[in-house]
């Protein structure tokens, strides 16, 4: 027989695929439906591990379903959109549509060669005309809504090539990475959605998706931060203002011994006095060079300065120091805090740090003494004391108490806070989508009509990376007539978050041709929601919360019908590579000369190639700093698809990691050479006619069991949580079998047990299993039978082994059959050789009878 093959069968059968259309969307079927669907990938231009992964496993997912009788959707898109095709164009002079559409070609290749079922009439690209006119229409749908706005926020500003920055363009020190200036934060009025109104709803319907993990939920849940308090406001003793605090903990009010502002508020301006003036000025000027991450890190101490200005608490009219510090947001609450040192940790070390005075106003249950010396915050529950009429009170009770009375006298409001904030969509760059908006100074933002979008990007386009967007310098297509007055008026120059695009992706493949609309509410309500989701652990926050803001928004515009996209979630591991450090240098090690490809590291023996040290060996995800990648095409030349396929299948449960390992690729390209064998020399052997024996041989019969059990083992652990490793051992189990029972090949159980694991292997190695299922002698795909179903009756044994014992003593073992009862099996046993010799010339006192397992001859 000819050897396997995978570059040629793999091929072949990609293009017959393709020809009889055997991927394509079933439309009017009566089947039940089917979403699967990976997260569609940034097309950067060459596809990696981690890509291989995540599609392969919504591949397998995919094939299952539609042999086991569902219509499936599985479709393919690009996130097109995004930076690096930018900096393309400005280091290397490619337009960024030229390298994206490269790029999309190379890897849109590559994808096939991996034998994906893909139905590829639905691809859809966020960068293409078609596309991004709906990007746009649903922008402006927001924007009716009332759901898309705009304010003033801070941007990463180059102060050398006067232009804002993308948060990867700054380096782990604040630098541009072009011109290295320390980069300046800078006030830009810039657009935002309202996912703030959607918290609530965002929030509890996690309940809702038992699919998803636990952890992504609880990601989620973390990332919208809901706090229930309150806002209560201060007065300044010098002016009619308030200042509003918002505080989980009013029950501390009495507490308070200062107020802080955030740096940026904007009454800093107002309290400071003349005497602070410089200091406050240095200070807010220091700020706006941090980020947040900066201002806010844990471990460092709290800065801050007073303004000199004064604030009355209106529960005790006690005069407060009012400040500023760098741990206190803008953007979170209302910018401002009470300071309670005695019972915030925070407060206490600025209090500390400060100078402020500390006023303990709970206590734990059991405190014999009011005036505890504090060495730290006290966070917990207690007894108020100092707190006026609360005082003796339950804190939590007069939590309730203190906002009743707050209410009563307009000092405050209960209030629910969340740490979610608007979701800022403008960027200053070329290659996303336009924002369709046109500015007159006479009507204000005006939306572009439908009937012109999209705003097409303009083709003529020089990118230097310095100054204002590409768009902003572009006059003959900046300027335009406003759609209400027909005044000069101009376009919005900034483009969406790419977040924007990917979050109605999904929404799009069910209707994906569709010139009217995004997309057609009826075919939307067939396919929506995604019955499978796969994708990275690092979008567990960002993309798949926007996606589920995106559709509650549309389902409350009444363009879809559901109200979460995704009804389950797998989030699969990180593929990871063999890594090598030196533990002197802490550089990563190349094991092949990057130039030549020559092995330069024994993996037996680690050494450096330069120094001779010992190398680190471990396994961390593939990227190409750490030289630890594996390319897929080259996976792919040397083994096929199938081996690919199988080996990251089987290495690893699919949501955990997946260490890299050549060999155990090898022992997955075997196996599939062993099948490969197993199939082609039968064909070779077996008689014309297959012969059948009624009843079936004891042989025949074990056979069939091992058959059924595959069958049954691999449904369960394909079910729901797709335990793909162990399905794969068991159809090694069942190739053991078949290769260990050749002598039945004249049998039809044989020929059973053959298409029985082809057909469970199709989804895994669906090119191997195609080939030989024609080889066989089969016309239609294998990939269009049904999923086979166990018959349990061939799982029952008929013959079990009986334990025959004397005194207790095992003597050895005869063959009876599974249904005798006590006295049958006494009987059997009384009669077998082994009683026979065993108790010649003895009295049998008592016989022992344990059903299905032994019997035991009490003799004297
Ligand atoms: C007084 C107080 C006393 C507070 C106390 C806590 C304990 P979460 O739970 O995260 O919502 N806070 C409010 N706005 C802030 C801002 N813009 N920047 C920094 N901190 C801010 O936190 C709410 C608490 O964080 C609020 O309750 C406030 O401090 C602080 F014993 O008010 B608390
Ligand atoms: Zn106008």
């Amino acid at each position: 027989a000819s050897p396997y093959n995978a570059g040629e069968i793999e091929q072949k059968w990609q293009q017959s695929w393709a020809e009889w259309g055997l991927d394509k969307t079933p439309v009017a079927s009566d089947l039940p439906k089917f979403y699967a669907l990976s997260m569609f990938p940034y097309p950067s231009g060459n596809l990696h591990m981690g890509h291989v992964r995540n599609y392969t496993i919504t591949d397998v997912i995919a094939r299952l379903k539609r042999m086991q009788g569902y219509q499936v959707l599985h479709p393919m898109g690009w996130d097109a959109f995004g930076l690096p095709a930018e900096n393309a164009a400005i280091e290397r002079g490619i337009p960024p549509k030229q390298w994206t559409e490269k790029n999309i070609a190379q890897m849109r290749a590559q994808l096939q060669q991996l034998g994906l079922s893909i139905d590829w009439e639905r691809e859809v690209a966020t960068c293409a005309p078609d596309y991004y006119r709906w990007t746009q229409w649903l922008f402006l749908q927001f924007f009716q809504a009332g759901l898309a706005y705009q304010k003033e926020a801070t941007v990463n500003w180059d102060p050398i090539d006067q232009t804002v920055l993308a948060n990867e363009q700054v380096d782990g020190e604040g630098r541009s990475w072009r011109s290295g200036a320390m980069v300046e934060r800078k006030l830009l009025r810039q657009w935002f959605l309202k996912i703030t109104d959607y918290a609530e709803a965002l929030l509890n319907d996690l309940d809702k998706l038992d699919g998803w993990p636990e952890r992504v939920k609880l990601m989620q849940s973390h990332w919208i931060g809901k706090s229930v308090g309150a806002y209560l406001e201060f007065p300044l003793k010098d002016s009619d203002e308030k200042i509003a605090v918002f505080t989980t903990r009013p029950d501390t009010v009495y507490g308070v011994t200062y107020v802080v502002l955030a740096p940026e508020h904007p009454l800093t301006k107002v309290v400071t006095t003349a005497a602070q003036k410089q200091t406050v000025a240095d200070f807010v000027a220091l700020m706006a060079k941090e980020s947040e991450i900066e201002r806010t890190a844990e471990d460092k101490p709290k800065r801050g300065v007073r303004t000199g200005g004064v604030a009355i608490n209106p529960f005790n009219g006690k005069e407060i120091p009012i400040l500023i510090a760098d741990y206190v947001l803008y953007e979170y609450g209302t910018g401002a805090v009470m300071g309670v040192p005695a019972h915030d940790q925070r407060d206490f070390k600025f209090a500390q740090d400060n100078h402020l005075p500390i006023q303990v106003v709970i206590v734990p249950d059991d405190a014999d003494n009011n005036d505890v010396e504090l060495g730290a915050a006290y966070t917990e529950a207690g007894v108020m004391v100092n707190s006026a009429q609360f005082t003796g009170m339950a804190s939590p009770k007069a939590k309730e108490a203190i906002i009743k009375f707050a209410e009563d006298h307009d000092y405050g409001r209960a209030k629910v806070q969340y740490r979610l904030r608007d979701w800022l969509i403008s960027r200053q760059r070329y290659w996303g989508c336009p924002i369709p908006i046109i500015h007159c100074d006479d009507c204000g933002a005006v939306p572009v009509p439908s009937q012109d979008l999209p705003v097409e990007l303009p083709d003529n386009v020089k990118f230097s990376g310095r100054g204002p967007s590409p768009l902003a310098k572009l006059t003959d297509w900046l300027n335009v007539p406003c759609p209400k007055c027909g005044k000069p008026a101009r376009r919005e120059t900034d483009t969406m978050d790419t977040f924007i695009d990917s979050s109605w992706y999904f929404l799009r493949y069910a209707d994906a041709q569709n010139t009217e609309l995004p997309f057609d509410g009826e075919k939307v309500a067939h396919w929506l929601p995604v019955d499978q989701y796969v994708g990275g652990i690092e979008h567990a926050i960002l993309h798949l919360l926007y996606s589920r803001f995106f559709t509650k928004v549309l389902a409350d515009r009444q363009l879809i019908a559901v109200k979460e996209p995704f009804q389950k979630l797998l989030t699969q591991g990180m593929v990871q590579g063999i890594t090598y450090k030196n533990p002197t240098t802490g550089k990563y090690v190349p094991a092949k000369d990057l130039q030549t490809g020559r092995q330069v590291i024994d993996a037996k023996d680690p050494k450096d190639p330069d120094s001779g040290e010992p190398l680190q060996v471990f396994y961390e995800k593939m990227s190409k700093s750490k030289f630890n990648g594996v390319d897929p095409q080259e996976v792919l030349a040397k083994y096929g698809a199938d081996t690919a396929r199988m080996f990251i299948l089987f290495k690893a449960p699919p949501e955990k990691d997946l260490e890299w390992d050549d060999a155990d690729v090898e022992g997955q390209f075997r196996f599939l050479n062993r099948v490969w064998r197993l199939v082609t020399d039968y064909i070779g052997d077996r008689p014309e006619t297959l012969t059948s024996n009624d009843p079936l041989t004891k042989a025949e019969k074990d056979l069939r069991r091992a058959i059924h059990g595959a069958i049954k083992e691999v449904a369960e652990d394909l079910n729901d949580d797709y335990q793909f490793n162990t399905a794969i051992s068991e159809m090694m189990k069942l190739s053991n079998a078949l290769i260990a029972a050749t002598d039945l090949t004249p049998s039809p159980v044989y020929q059973e047990g053959i298409e029985t694991l082809l057909l469970l292997l199709a989804p895994f190695a669906p090119h191997l299993t195609e080939e030989l299922w024609h080889r066989l002698g089969r016309t239609d795909s294998i990939h269009q039978q049904s999923w086979l179903q166990a018959d349990f009756t061939a799982l029952v044994l008929d013959e079990i082994t009986l334990v025959i014992q004397v005194l207790g003593k095992t003597r050895g073992t005869i063959t009876v059959p599974a249904g005798a009862d006590k006295t049958q099996l006494e009987e059997l046993a009384r009669n077998s050789d082994l009683a026979q010799r065993y108790l010649a010339g003895k009295t049998i006192k008592k016989v022992i009878v344990v059903p299905g397992k032994l019997v035991n001859f009490v003799i004297t």
